[in-house]
């Protein structure tokens, strides 16, 4: 099994689409293993967000992530990282094909509703970061036989 680090950002938080998008990622079958609503500290956005420092958006991008709070998840699934992506979509919203996340939700690039990490490497720093390992819990869901061979 595999986990991968979510966050749904301060916009869709503001929109009240918590709900909605943590339905939609319950339905598809990753398990929620981890979550929490906080606010992130300056640094923290920075390390998360290091590999865009050069980046003509990345003040932008910094600023919007601390602006207000976001709820952070783990979840777990087979090939979660992957499947976490595509039910997100394309990084642009107005370019994410409907029946994704960014896709049904979003408009615009600056304001795409939900991080998802893009590679295992990524995941794993990235669940580092966020989580203490007493913050993720492993159990078994009932319908795991009905998700998984
Ligand atoms: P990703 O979130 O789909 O992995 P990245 O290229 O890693 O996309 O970019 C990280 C975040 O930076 C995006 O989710 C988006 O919030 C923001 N971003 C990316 N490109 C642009 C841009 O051209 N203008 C403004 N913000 C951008
Ligand atoms: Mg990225």
């Amino acid at each position: 099994m595999e986990r991968t680090f979510l966050m749904i950002k301060p916009d869709a938080v503001q929109r009240n689409l918590i709900g909605e998008i943590i339905s939609r990622i319950e339905r598809k079958g990753l398990k929620l293993v981890g979550g929490k609503l906080m606010t992130v500290p300056q640094s923290l956005a920075e390390a998360h967000y290091a590999e865009h420092t050069d980046k003509p958006f990345y003040k932008h991008l910094i600023s919007f992530i601390t602006s207000a709070p976001v709820f952070a998840m783990v979840v777990e699934g087979e090939d979660a990282v992957h499947v976490a992506r595509h039910i997100i979509g394309k990084t642009n919203p107005s370019e994410a094909t409907p029946g994704t996340i960014r896709g049904d939700l979003g408009l615009t690039v600056g304001r795409n509703i939900i991080h998802g990490s893009d590679s295992v490497e990524s995941a794993n720093k990235e669940i580092n970061l966020w989580f203490n390992t007493e913050e993720l819990s492993e159990y078994t869901e009932p319908r795991e036989p009905w998700l998984y061979e």
